[in-house]
């Protein structure tokens, strides 16, 4: 759509949604104001267990994935921080890559230290019956809290592939007050101005049992923990059927919420663009966070982030697809009418209820954001302008040339 077009429709829109009490500036500038957080291992070429599925543009060190994230805000302005893993992301300087995200205008986000890739793990980490390896877990998650001071993230973000493939493999109850103690000794190393998100799954790699497999289990550890550790949810990460909006209430009503990982799916935990198959179950789940946020007897502090591979997409623009779906669902949870779907539930008139979130629903945002981002100075399409902007032709023609023939990357790199 036109600048002037999207001005034209926003001002009739405004006209129409002012007449049922709600402002819709303030819903366009609390849009631009939604922080997202992306995950550097999105940017690098990524694949099934069925085999990596190269991009020749593909970022091939921590500092290229961090300027490509950079690329997503430019043209968002909602996503300034990359979520980096600890291990995949690894550098000999910390300080340094923070200093690089700085300059392209971004910041390191969420540390995820990585506690499955390496063969000490095959057993397990923190629920591992060796001790040596659970002592290795505590010091790489203690390491990723360093790591976070150094950079000044407040995020340390925890999800363990620990689980059981067989019936009789291992001691439910041995493993969860090992897992228990080893949080217990991470919680208390870390900064009093730290978070500690814990993710749930429920099965793979394991699949006879997972010791954190749902968000029940996250609550009970976290509660035991204290106030700074929460529960990450991840949308891939549930049975089918699960209601997701609900336990989003329910853990916002707890402070037990601290953040998203955000994507979607047909089967499992396919890590498929954000809001590409369950855009109304996206929709609904902004419905509870925004009534939550509105809601003055409760706190609340959610990290949004997105956990996806974009395999055979285009990576910068898969991410920039999924940021703006994620500022849809978000305008729309801002058009509820709350007071009235309230009277409705109250009496017990469903239909009226039901028709208030459709309202929301099917509420053309398009042009709340477009306006949005305009009044910030950026293009109205962040998609568009991302394509014309020339980003990927030029990093494919720099990053066709093979790294060690570049002096300065090469000095950064240690692993990609
Ligand atoms: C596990 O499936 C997960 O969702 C965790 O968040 C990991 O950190 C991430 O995917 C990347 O493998
Ligand atoms: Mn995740």
């Amino acid at each position: 759509m036109s600048r002037k077009n999207a001005e034209a429709q926003f001002r009739l829109l405004r006209e129409e949604w002012g007449d049922k009490g709600i402002d819709l500036d303030a819903v366009s500038r609390k849009c631009m104001e939604l922080r997202i957080e992306t995950p550097s291992w999105a940017y690098a070429n990524c694949g099934t267990r069925f085999g990596l599925v190269k991009d020749p543009a593909a970022p091939r060190n921590a500092y290229e994935k961090l300027s490509d994230g950079a690329q997503v805000h430019r043209f968002t302005g909602i996503t300034p921080a990359v979520a980096v893993h600890v291990l995949w992301d690894n550098v000999p300087d910390w300080a340094d890559l923070q200093k690089h995200a700085v300059s392209q205008g971004i910041r390191i986000g969420a540390i995820n230290p990585n506690l499955f890739t390496e063969p000490q793990y095959k057993f397990g980490s923190i629920c591992n019956a060796d001790p040596k390896v659970r002592r290795a877990a505590v010091d790489n998650m203690k390491n990723s809290v360093d790591i976070g001071r150094q950079v000044g993230s407040n995020l340390l973000s925890l999800w363990f592939a620990d689980g059981t493939n067989y019936p009789g493999q291992g001691d439910f109850r041995r493993r969860k007050a090992w897992m228990e103690q080893c949080l217990a000794d991470v919680y208390a190393h870390m900064p009093k101005s730290m978070r500690m998100l814990v993710e749930y799954k429920f099965f793979e790699p394991a699949f006879y049992h997972t010791d954190i497999a749902d968000w029940g289990i996250s609550t009970l550890l976290t509660k035991k923990l204290g106030e700074r550790a929460q529960v990450l949810v991840d949308l891939g990460h549930h049975a089918h059927a699960t209601n997701i909006p609900w336990i989003v209430s329910t853990l916002i009503t707890e402070g037990k919420l601290g953040g998203f990982h955000f994507n979607d799916r047909k089967y499992a935990d396919d890590d498929l663009t954000t809001g590409c198959m369950n855009p109304y179950e996206l929709f609904l789940i902004f419905n509870e966070l925004v009534a939550g946020m509105e809601d003055p007897s409760l706190k609340t502090d959610f990290a949004f982030m997105i956990d996806e591979m974009p395999v055979i997409k285009p990576r910068i623009e898969s991410m920039i697809q999924s940021a703006v779906n994620l500022q849809e669902a978000y305008a729309k949870a801002l058009l509820v009418d709350r007071a009235k779907l309230s009277e409705a539930q109250d009496d017990n008139r469903i239909i009226d209820a039901e028709e208030v979130i459709r309202a929301a629903w099917t509420a053309d945002v398009k042009p709340i954001l477009e306006v949005g981002r305009m009044r910030k100075g950026l293009d109205p399409d962040p998609l568009g302008a991302y394509r014309k902007s020339g980003y990927y032709a030029k990093t494919l023609k720099e990053r066709s040339i093979p790294e060690t023939s570049r002096r300065t990357t090469k000095k950064r790199m240690q692993k990609v």
